[in-house]
């Protein structure tokens, strides 16, 4: 066993916690406050080939492994989770199905450019009545001839308005529940393809979610992503992968709170000492600190056991468990150690709590993670 990340992996992680500290952190807090998508932090993001970082050179990637990806979705977080969400949900979700189920042609045509940033991509799957219960997908998708006529809508999808291109599920087969789903490239320009409202969220408030519309919308029959009826199984595991980015994300945004909670107890003065000079804090800190560094080694073991193509469903849906209810946990400590400075815009923890409960509810909710976890557990 050896807990040490290599030199690469150290490199990444250095390189990508200078770019977010001197370049993502500053803008961070107006951002939000603004609802202001990054699309110039998107092109530098691509320049330094962040989003290339998990797929092969053979297809525009950097031939990186997915755990120097988790650390860079961590580092990123850690300053400005609404951007790593935005990166974390192109790479491991509106790419990645593409990279994992395309042929070789579509892989040739999309990769490459989502690899270099030009275009960001989307993951269909979620619906109005389709939630937790991801088989009850509702559009569906009819052959005509050569082509597919898609009709219905997704919700919640992030970096909706912005995609050049999104995968989605439909309904081929009817009665055939999960069996009977498919999956679509749906190329932005699309005739009857579209982008809908945009919504005002409690956090992550300059990520882009919005609605993916299909109305009468046709895209030719080589778009189908695999076979007819693999759509469900694909999603599921896309969403495996998927699950440690957000993991990784929970993970950053728990060291935010952790970093920013210790600077300020070292700072601020009370009955005559810095706070961190008390029990008090000092445990609160402790337990914040054994918590992040636990959600660490889950969320890297999951990445570690799917770079070794070993099975990992089970291990990145606790790794995204834990570190979610840890980030949490770890930002409403930190606010409680700022004290009532910590509820004020001022201080970045107010905004951390926003941001981190939604990484216990997308992607799967703490109880979906748990159901996933106890059926591994053959229950
Ligand atoms: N890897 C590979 N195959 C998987 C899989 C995985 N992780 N999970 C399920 N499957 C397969 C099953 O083996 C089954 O295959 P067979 O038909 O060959 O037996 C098929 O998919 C259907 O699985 P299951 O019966 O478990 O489906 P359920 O409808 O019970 O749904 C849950 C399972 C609840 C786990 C799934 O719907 C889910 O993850 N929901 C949450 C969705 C989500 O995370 N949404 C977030 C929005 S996306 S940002």
């Amino acid at each position: 066993m050896d807990f040490r990340l290599t030199e690469t992996q150290e490199l990444i992680r250095r390189t990508v916690r200078e770019f977010a500290v001197e370049e993502v952190a500053p803008g961070a807090a107006e951002r939000d406050e603004k609802s202001e998508f990054p699309a110039e932090l998107i092109k530098k993001m691509g320049a330094l080939d962040l989003f290339a970082l998990p797929f092969s050179e053979e297809y525009g990637g950097a031939g990186g492994d997915y755990l120097s990806y988790a650390i860079a979705v961590e580092e990123i977080a850690r300053v400005d989770a609404a951007l790593g969400i935005t990166y974390a949900a192109h790479v491991s979700i509106g790419t990645s199905p593409i990279y994992l189920f395309g042929t070789e042609e579509q892989k040739r045509e999309w990769i490459p450019r989502c690899a270099r940033g030009e275009i960001l991509a989307s993951f269909g799957l979620t619906e109005p009545n389709a939630g937790s219960d991801a088989a009850g997908t509702q559009t569906t998708a009819v052959r005509l001839g050569d082509e597919w006529l898609l009709n219905g809508s997704k919700c919640f999808i992030t970096n909706a308005s912005h995609c050049g291109v999104a995968v989605v599920t439909a309904v081929t087969e009817k009665g055939k529940g999960a069996r009977g789903i498919s999956s679509f490239i749906v190329p932005r320009g699309t005739k009857g393809f579209s982008s809908g409202k945009k919504y005002d969220k409690l956090g992550l408030r300059s990520s882009d979610t919005a609605e993916l519309i299909l109305e009468d919308c046709r895209v030719p029959a080589a778009n189908i992503l695999g076979k007819p009826g693999e759509g469900f199984k694909q999603f599921m595991i896309t969403l495996d992968g998927g699950r440690i980015s957000i993991g990784a994300m929970a993970l950053g945004i728990a060291q935010g709170c952790l970093d920013a909670a210790t600077k300020y107890a070292k700072e601020r003065v009370q009955f005559g000492q810095p706070i961190g000079k008390f029990q008090a804090i000092q445990f609160k800190l402790a337990d914040m600190a054994t918590q992040v560094e636990l959600a660490r080694m889950a969320v890297y073991r999951a990445a570690w056991l799917k770079d070794n193509h070993l099975p990992f469903t089970k291990e990145a849906a606790m790794g995204k468990l834990f570190a979610s209810e840890t980030a949490t946990r770890a930002a409403l400590e930190a606010i409680q150690i700022h004290g009532g400075y910590g509820y004020m815009k001022e201080y970045p923890v107010e905004r951390y709590l926003r941001d981190a409960k939604l990484t216990e509810i997308g992607e799967g909710t703490s109880e979906i993670q748990r159901l996933v976890i106890a059926r591994q557990l053959g229950l």
